[in-house]
């Protein structure tokens, strides 16, 4: 209860933030919310008495007045620093990428452990990403879609300083797993893409570099987690403008990138998905090879005979941030399920699947396969694939029924 109220005291203060600088959102946003019940005790929402009427809350700010509420998460402040300054970096490459010679692939048609031929962009914005985060101090592992296994970090700062001990580490390490450039197959076209982020709690000491060794156990041991232990989520979207969404647990909030500024600046405090909306947002062209219940729900909504009795509207950017985004803000369903050719859907679980289904519980929505908990599944591959539908509660519930009607040893995803 008392979050609930630190949270609407935030969006009280927001808005008032907001309204000074001419947004209305905030108002809507004072809806008691509920939320999926936390695996790991939720943190203190920050509170913000005053806020500069130039400046609004910027993430710089919501991270230190998280960190004061919240000393256990101080680390967090400079690994959201690295990520605010990465992402900037790859609005920046992104948007002038047509003019600097960077679309297309790379010369020598590097393919990557998916089997997909790398774009220029996916190499340099997975560096920049990986480099940001490293040169923090507070990582230990990295798993990225663009790496093969994951990147072992090493703390080279005694060497560096010639001193035995730098840092005081208030936690353990921090395993970070990521998509540079989610939806890359449109970036040439000046389609929405965007970067999508996990931040996972490393308390596995042993994860030590082994020179010229496979990544050791312990290691991917520290990679390879369910969902519901992540501290930290979030996604950018490099579009129209770019959007920073992201959740500690203690609900999910939006910020705005100003380049006036420089900052990414609150402007959607404490997003709450609406509870059902009227778009679906899938690549239809793989409907005959779905599951039946996936069909039938399908057609059902499409001619007004599903619950709401509402003819659905079909939405496909074909980039999971965008579709995904547009679904958090104006509701409805998006998914990539499974299907005869991608039995386990395409979508990854780890950097994908699993950070945008805890943005989107943490704003009143669901992520499922069709039947289980999107963040309940353990990993068992650092790129392993999962069916991944998420949206509105109403929508996903009404979804879910289909399936609850027919066996599961019939669904083409087995998990
Ligand atoms: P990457 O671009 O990061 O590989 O992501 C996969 C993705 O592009 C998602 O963003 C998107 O939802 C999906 O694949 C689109 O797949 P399809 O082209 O088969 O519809």
């Amino acid at each position: 209860m008392q979050l609930q109220k630190t949270l609407l005291a935030l969006c009280l203060h927001a808005s008032v933030a907001l309204q000074a600088r001419g947004g209305t959102r905030g108002a809507n946003a004072l809806q008691a919310a509920t939320l999926e019940p936390p695996t790991r005790a939720s943190p203190t929402a920050p509170v913000f008495d005053q806020v500069c009427k130039e400046t609004g809350i910027t993430l710089s700010r919501f991270m230190i007045e998280t960190a004061i509420a919240n000393p256990e998460l101080s680390e967090l402040e400079s690994i959201f620093s690295s990520i605010e300054t990465a992402t900037k970096t790859i609005s920046n490459l992104v948007r002038r990428s047509s003019l600097t010679g960077l679309t297309g692939y790379l010369d020598d048609g590097n393919i990557n452990i998916q089997g997909e031929e790398q774009k220029k962009l996916d190499v340099i914005t997975n560096d920049v990403l990986k480099n940001a985060l490293r040169f923090t101090g507070r990582m230990g592992v990295l798993a990225s879609e663009e790496e093969d296994v994951p990147v072992e970090v090493e703390d080279e700062s005694a060497a560096r300083y010639q001193k035995e001990v730098l840092v005081e580490q208030t936690s353990g390490k921090y395993v970070a797993v990521f998509d540079p450039l989610d939806g890359s197959s449109n970036v040439d076209a000046g389609i929405p893409t965007g970067t999508i982020f996990g931040i996972f709690e490393d308390n596995n000491a042993e994860c030590e570099v082994v020179e010229g060794s496979d990544v050791s156990d312990e290691c991917l041991k520290a990679t390879l987690q369910a969902g519901r232990n992540l501290v930290a989520s979030g996604y950018v979207l490099y579009s129209s403008a770019t959007h920073l969404f992201m959740t500690l647990g203690a609900g999910t909030y939006g910020f705005t990138y100003d380049e006036h500024i420089g900052e990414f600046v609150l402007s959607h405090p404490d997003v709450k998905i609406p509870a059902r909306g009227k778009i679906y947002s899938t690549n239809e062209a793989n409907r005959w090879e779905w599951d039946q219940p996936l069909q039938d729900y399908v057609t059902a909504i499409q001619k007004g005979e599903g619950e709401s009795q509402t003819k659905y509207s079909a939405r496909y950017i074909g980039s999971m941030v965008g579709d995904v985004h547009r679904t958090l803000l104006y509701g409805g369903i998006f998914g990539y399920a499974a299907d005869t050719k991608n039995k386990a859907g395409k979508l990854r679980l780890l950097y994908e699947a699993a950070p945008m289904a805890f943005l989107v519980e943490q704003a009143g929505g669901i992520a499922t396969t069709g039947r289980d908990r999107i963040m309940d599944i353990e990993p068992s591959n650092v790129h392993q694939r999962v069916p991944c539908i998420l949206g509105s509660a109403d929508d996903v519930n009404e979804l879910k029924s289909y399936y609850a009607k027919t066996d599961k040893s019939a669904d083409i995803y087995q998990g």
